[in-house]
């Protein structure tokens, strides 16, 4: 009895639960790049290039394991374009009489697979994605026992679960965070080390000339085109990592350096979501390197706390709230996504090169996604429907599991504090201390007020003036809100004037 085992673009790990038990001899592993899923929204061209890329390696690595691999690539003849469409080909084509897949990453995705058995007329069987380390239901549980379902207790948890940086029942080090450690500003002329990078075989080729020819439309540069496309490159990429640049990780976590699009940052979360690395190799190999002596604990738990604690956190957050989750709009923000974000011009030099990264690279690191294009969008009252589909095209390691729960309820509050327990609002003054974007800048960061205040500082006093009923019940915000209300009056309108001035010119692609 033959099998049809479906393995995803984002699933591409050997102890993949759809792979479990599939015999060599006899079952079938189809994977196929389709339309469907490389165009539901305009993923970068980048994105796409290392997913079909490490697609195509993981089919070969599974032939080399000696299994049969139906591989549709998206020119071959017949390509239905849509994953369901390709599972029946495969079954028509091959006589299985039955699916065995591991469940989608993303809602739309699952919902429509729940629907494929009625669709197919033969089983289809739904595994658990167990690389994550709590199961939905797992995570379910967790939270059905709290009021309030913050990250900080959650990760306490799980690092007494996993046994994680402990002593006995205690924290390494005495402490369960060390973020008052994390947040130095970069020093001047910092630099990160220089990154691997890896030639193109001939599979990369042929995928990076697909990508030019068929999604030159879509966002962002192709080239140079540097990522990891399978396990062993991810692994010596974490490697790295681990050896050169994690010790520096901790201390300059939140620095921004004009220039340095990668600093001291891991940049794994691409291969980690496609499933080139799996999340417990790269704590326990994390952990090491403290024991060793290798790299210091506030940088070792700054670095485990996002994956053992943020990653498994936001996965839990979505599918308990999912599909109500993505249409919160607690603030109402319904501005449409200014051209900026798409390279247009502007002249705020932190906003210009924290999306210049994004589209030369698909990647940004987490504090220029929160505090500079997140925090923007989140003062300017930006769409966020607008917001998190850029999100989710932008960004090579975006999949809606991450990347709704950090856009819509980290950076945009839009969830109206289920996961934050307030707006990450920043004026100009935190982008200046903790950056060098400010020193170069047209604008000037010291004023609120005039044509050339930097327009974070006004748009920040908006924002706390328009939101500040929405804001009252919350005991984080009142000095905050105190202090609009005990600013003198003139002030107060001069600052919402300039933050007039500048949505308008935002809208009209001059700010
Ligand atoms: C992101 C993506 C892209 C661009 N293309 C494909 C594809 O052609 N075939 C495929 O199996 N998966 C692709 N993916 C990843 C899926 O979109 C991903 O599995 C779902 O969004 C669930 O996370």
């Amino acid at each position: 009895m033959t099998l049809l085992h479906l393995v995803l673009g984002d699933q591409l790990s050997h102890s993949i639960s759809a792979l479990r038990d599939a015999q060599p001899q006899e079952d079938v592993v189809l994977m196929a790049e389709v339309m469907a899923e490389a165009t539901y929204v305009g993923h970068h061209q980048k994105k796409i290039a290392f997913l079909f890329s490490a697609m195509r390696h993981f089919a070969e690595e599974l032939r080399g394991r000696g299994f049969a691999v139906r591989y549709v690539t998206l020119d071959a003849p017949g390509n239905s374009q849509s994953l369901r469409g390709e599972v029946e080909r495969a079954l028509a084509e091959t006589g299985a009489t039955g699916v065995v897949v591991t469940e989608a990453g993303e809602y739309r995705l699952l919902e429509e697979m729940r629907g494929w058995q009625a669709h197919l007329g033969v089983p289809v069987e739904i595994r658990d994605d167990d690389r994550f380390l709590i199961t939905r239901a797992g995570f379910d549980r967790w939270a059905d026992r709290r009021r309030e379902l913050r990250m900080e207790y959650f990760y306490r948890d799980m690092r007494r679960h996993f046994g994680v940086l402990m002593r006995g029942a205690d924290p390494e080090g005495g402490q369960w965070n060390f973020d008052k450690e994390n947040r130095k500003p970069p020093l001047k002329g910092m630099a990160g080390p220089r990154r691997l990078s890896w030639r193109h075989d001939a599979i990369t080729s042929e995928v990076l000339e697909l990508v030019e020819a068929r999604f030159s439309h879509h966002v962002g540069k192709l080239r140079p085109f540097h990522f990891a496309v399978n396990a062993e490159q991810a692994e010596a990429e974490f490697e790295q990592f681990v050896t050169e640049i994690l010790p520096s990780f901790g201390d300059y976590q939140d620095a921004m350096v004009a220039g340095e699009p990668y600093l001291f940052h891991s940049m794994i979360a691409a291969y980690l979501n496609a499933g080139l690395l799996l999340p417990i190799d790269v704590i326990r190999r994390a952990e090491r390197a403290y024991h060793d002596g290798a790299a210091p604990l506030n940088a070792v738990e700054g670095f485990i706390r996002q994956i053992l604690g943020w990653r498994e956190y936001v996965r839990g957050i979505y599918w308990r709230f999912m599909p109500d989750y993505a249409g919160r709009n607690a603030l109402e923000a319904h501005r449409p996504l200014p051209a900026l974000y798409w390279g247009g011009e502007t002249k705020m030099r932190c906003l210009a090169s924290a999306v210049q990264d994004t589209l030369e690279h698909a990647y940004s690191h987490h504090i220029q996604r929160l505090m500079v294009t997140g925090n923007f969008a989140l003062l300017a009252g930006l769409s966020v429907d607008e917001v998190c589909e850029w999100y989710l095209a932008v960004y090579a390691d975006a999949y809606e599991w991450v990347e709704l729960p950090n856009t819509l309820g980290m950076a945009l509050y839009a969830d109206g504090g289920l996961m934050a327990s307030k707006p990450y609002a920043a004026s100009g003054k935190y982008i200046d201390r903790m950056s060098n974007f400010c020193g170069g800048c047209t604008y000037s960061v010291k004023d609120s007020t005039g044509e050339n205040a930097c327009p974070f500082n006004s748009l920040y006093w908006r924002f706390i003036a328009v939101n500040r009923e929405k804001f009252r019940g919350n005991h984080r915000m009142a000095n905050i809100v105190a202090g609009w209300l005990r600013m003198d009056e003139m002030k107060k309108q001069a600052i919402l004037a300039r933050a007039e001035d500048c949505l308008e010119r935002l809208d009209a692609g001059t700010l």
